[in-house]
């Protein structure tokens, strides 16, 4: 321990957190001079910004370590979220947010000649996911610690995020994103913390002198994981916890024995590999593909993440019965399945824990949330794969399935057919490991992410777990996104006219505060103020349109947005085809009607998988669409069409407010629950969707009143598809005009689309002629309610008062008691 003279030395000279503007002003030069080692005279806003991340990183880990000091005094069980994606977006706006020093900040380097706008541009995103599920994993995190309770996200520090997408010739080119050319200030790297992880080898076994029989994993290829420490500071608190991302090293041990003989360069070879390992984010977004990479991706994440919790829980000398006291473990879909593996395998291979009392342990540690119950979405992995890569976990799995099975055989012994069906191994060929029955059986807990979707799981992908489970195992927590990034840092000024109302910034913690803006829906003189905001956002939005596409916009037309992942069932095809039909109308107008019309501005943006043929197919016809109605001088202010490239985290954050409609349009049951339907709807957009995922919920909040539903229930999807498969269901007679349209070249050379129409015509498994009719009378209603100012202003005000229930904090709270059985730790 340290000596008392010592300790006074280290207190004299403690870090403190800087209080005032000068404060910060004199940690930024000091930035600027010596860390950057550059000077008053190139300073540039590039140096700005790393100067002022500096000097706020100092300030977050003086709050993190006390943070972490306080956590480990207290001895009280934590939460580890596993989430291979954490689509964090920008860290330094939301750092001095919750921090609550952005006006320090912003004063303080506007007397040094910077304005923050500025120096907040030159921040890349960190986009370490692909889309909902990554995102809704930085939302849990900044709840987590916004809320105090004690929790850390484990994840990949990947060297490439999601691919930056470019249009050319109205396609989608992919590029890589190496977000880490300028070093990253917001992670603290921990070279002391280092993992030797193990891949292939083979397994033997032996008996010891007690008679025991051992397993052991050996003469595999080793890598090593070094933690990267992120740190996450809560909002109106000093909470600030860690999200550690493991990269991946070549390990010390060098291969002299190819070295010695003279194989130098290959052995330099074989180091480098070990660093792919961590490279890449995988840019599927629901949906699986079974490479090798990604499979060592998930064993070299989840052991390192077990070995660091397993050290923790050592550290107490409890007795190892204790750990699901000490420890909750959330697999954040089934990429992160093998952690039940690997604890199994901790405590029966190397701590000698019997296997019943382990495998108790084990299923009390973890829960599982499903995000998708699309078929293709589901891990499978071939076991001759895994039997190579993982020997010793596959024999465990193998006993994990044993046990399972002779249970079920014993409840239900006249069932043979449901043994086949939930077995963790499917009987194909190549067999397949099944990740999420493995993630089932693993855990005390498995749920959906909106109420629909948990009933679906329940009725349909896991239907027989819920005969041999009982109901109880599975349950509902609907989604959330944090108001901090997703109100206060996306929409400054509606935030400053909700607190004018409710009479502080009270509801960024608590946003069931919204509420108190309700009285004020028909207020002439709010509504006025509500109008105005919207409009500078959507000049906002304009501004950047007409600097990436090149058009000037009409901010009185309606704004009418679809952002996320292009994929089928999100049907951005109906979109694009409803604004072809919109086209034509418009093209058939007299100039009487034309009057009449409410003029349109259609927004898409969304990256397609890399080898998802169809999305880029729906890419390029919207990008064809809209080169052709957005030059129609027929069509004037009426319709403008654009596709804004690169949609991301901050692209989003001026995208949102902008919105009057925003489009949630999936075939009804296939969108687990959305999260962007909610950003919109906080940000006074109203939503225009199917009776799909979160928009229920959000229904059944704001009113039916206020948002505008279409389409065939769920409950109907399965008859449907039965009639296209089985008899000639007529085409929507409106769509067949729009076909028609595009086959006759109205958009560019019809042969790239005829895969995308047939997909439609033929068995039209998303049902996209069967909505759309519906959808089109939805868009007229649309458009009618547009004109009336007064009612149009009202429901938006309406809508974002009754938005509370959706805060990630909500969801947090609800985990926190249902799940995990984690109580927050106050800071003081
Ligand atoms: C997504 C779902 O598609 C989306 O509905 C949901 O809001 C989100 O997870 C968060 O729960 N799923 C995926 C995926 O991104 O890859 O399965």
């Amino acid at each position: 321990s340290i000596p008392s003279e010592s300790r006074q030395v280290w207190q004299k000279f403690g870090v403190k957190e800087f209080g005032g503007k000068e404060e910060f002003q004199q940690e930024f030069i000091r930035h600027v001079e010596t860390t950057l080692a550059r000077s008053m005279y190139n300073c540039d806003d590039l140096a700005a910004y790393q100067a002022a991340s500096q000097a706020i990183r100092d300030r977050l880990i003086v709050a993190w370590n006390k943070t972490q000091q306080k956590h480990t005094t207290k001895d009280r069980k934590r939460v580890y979220y596993l989430s291979l994606e954490f689509l964090m977006g920008r860290a330094m706006d939301n750092a001095m947010l919750n921090a609550g020093i952005k006006d320090i900040t912003k004063s303080g380097v506007a007397d040094l000649g910077f304005k923050i706008e500025d120096l907040l541009e030159q921040e890349p995103d960190a986009a370490l996911g692909n889309g909902g599920l990554g995102r809704l994993a930085a939302c849990f995190i900044d709840s987590i610690a916004s809320t105090n309770y004690p929790g850390w996200g484990y994840g990949l520090r990947y060297q490439y995020g999601i691919f930056k997408q470019r249009i050319v010739d109205g396609y989608q080119v992919e590029s890589p994103d190496y977000w880490l050319t300028f070093s990253n200030p917001w992670e603290i790297p921990r070279y002391e913390i280092q993992i030797d992880i193990m891949f292939y080898g083979y397994t033997r076994k032996y008996t010891n002198d007690d008679g025991k029989v051992v397993h052991v994993w050996e003469g595999g290829e080793q890598v090593q994981a070094v933690a990267y420490d992120v740190p996450v500071p809560g909002y109106g608190t000093e909470t600030t916890n860690n999200l550690r991302l493991w990269a991946s090293k070549p390990t010390r041990e060098f291969d002299f024995e190819k070295f010695n003989a003279g194989d130098y360069e290959s052995s330099v070879r074989e180091s480098q590999k070990a660093e792919t390992i961590s490279a890449v984010l995988y840019p599927n977004d629901n949906f699986y593909s079974g490479k090798e990479l990604r499979l060592k991706q998930q064993y070299f994440w989840v052991a390192a993440s077990l070995n660091d919790i397993v050290r923790r829980f050592k550290k107490t000398h409890r007795p190892w019965k204790e750990f699901p006291d000490q420890v909750a473990i959330q697999l954040n879909d089934t990429h992160p399945t093998l952690a039940v593996v690997e604890l199994q395998r901790i405590l029966i291979d190397m701590e000698g824990v019997e296997w019943d009392a382990a495998w108790n342990i084990v299923t009390n540690t973890f829960g599982y949330t499903n995000h998708t119950v699309l078929p293709e979405a589901l891990e499978k992995w071939p076991v001759p794969l895994f039997t190579n890569l993982l020997p010793r976990h596959m024999e465990i799995i193998y006993e994990i399935n044993l046990f399972f099975l002779q249970k079920v055989e014993k409840m239900f012994p006249k069932e043979r057919d449901l043994l086949g069906r939930v077995s963790i191994i499917e009987e194909s060929s190549p067999q397949q490991v099944r990740m999420a029955y493995l993630a089932i059986i693993g855990s005390h807990k498995v749920n959906g992410v909106a109420e629909l979707h948990s009933e679906l799981i329940k009725t349909t992908i896991f239907k027989d777990f819920v005969t041999i489970y009982g109901p109880d195992k599975f349950m509902n927590v609907t989604n959330g996104i944090t108001p901090r990034r997703w109100l206060h840092q996306a929409n400054p000024k509606l935030c400053d006219l909700i607190a004018s109302k409710v009479g502080s910034y009270d509801f960024l913690k608590d946003l069931n505060l919204l509420k108190k803006i309700e009285p004020f829906a028909h207020d002439p003189k709010f509504q006025d103020e509500w109008v105005t905001i919207k409009k500078f956002n959507k000049a906002r939005l304009a501004a950047h349109i007409k600097q990436s596409n090149g058009y000037d916009v009409n901010v009185n037309a309606l704004f009418d947005v679809q952002v996320k992942r292009i994929h089928e069932y999100k049907r951005q095809q109906m979109n694009i085809f409803g604004v072809i039909h919109r086209y034509l109308s418009i093209k058939a107008m007299t100039e009487e009607e034309k009057k009449e019309a409410t003029p349109r501005v259609c927004i898409f943006g969304g990256k397609s998988a890399p080898g998802y043929y169809m999305a880029k197919t729906i890419i390029k016809l919207i990008n064809a669409v809209s080169e052709v109605v957005n030059a129609d001088t027929d069509v004037g202010d009426l319709l403008k069409v654009f596709f804004i490239a690169d949609y991301n985290v901050s692209k989003a954050e001026i995208i949102v407010p902008a919105s009057d409609i925003s489009q949630h349009i999936s075939t009804a049951g296939t969108e687990a629950s959305g999260t962007s339907n909610m950003k919109f709807v906080l940000n006074g957009g109203l939503i225009l969707g199917t009776v799909d995922g979160a928009n229920i919920e959000i229904t059944r909040e704001v009113g039916e009143n206020n948002i505008f539903l279409f389409g065939h229930l769920a409950e109907s999807v399965e008859d449907l598809r039965h009639k296209h498969r089985f008899s000639d269901v007529p085409l929507d007679p409106n769509l067949e005009k729009v076909f028609n349209a595009i086959e006759i070249g109205t958009f560019g050379d019809p042969n790239i689309y005829v895969s995308l129409i047939s997909s439609v015509t033929g068995s039209d498994y998303y049902l996209v002629s069967d909505d759309f009719q519906s959808y089109l009378d939805a868009q007229k209603l649309v458009d009618q309610d547009f004109k009336n100012k007064d009612t149009w202003v009202s429901r938006s005000i309406t809508a974002v008062a009754n938005m509370g229930f959706f805060s990630s904090d909500r969801a947090i709270d609800e985990y926190a008691e249902s799940i995990w059985n984690i109580e927050p730790i106050a800071m003081d």
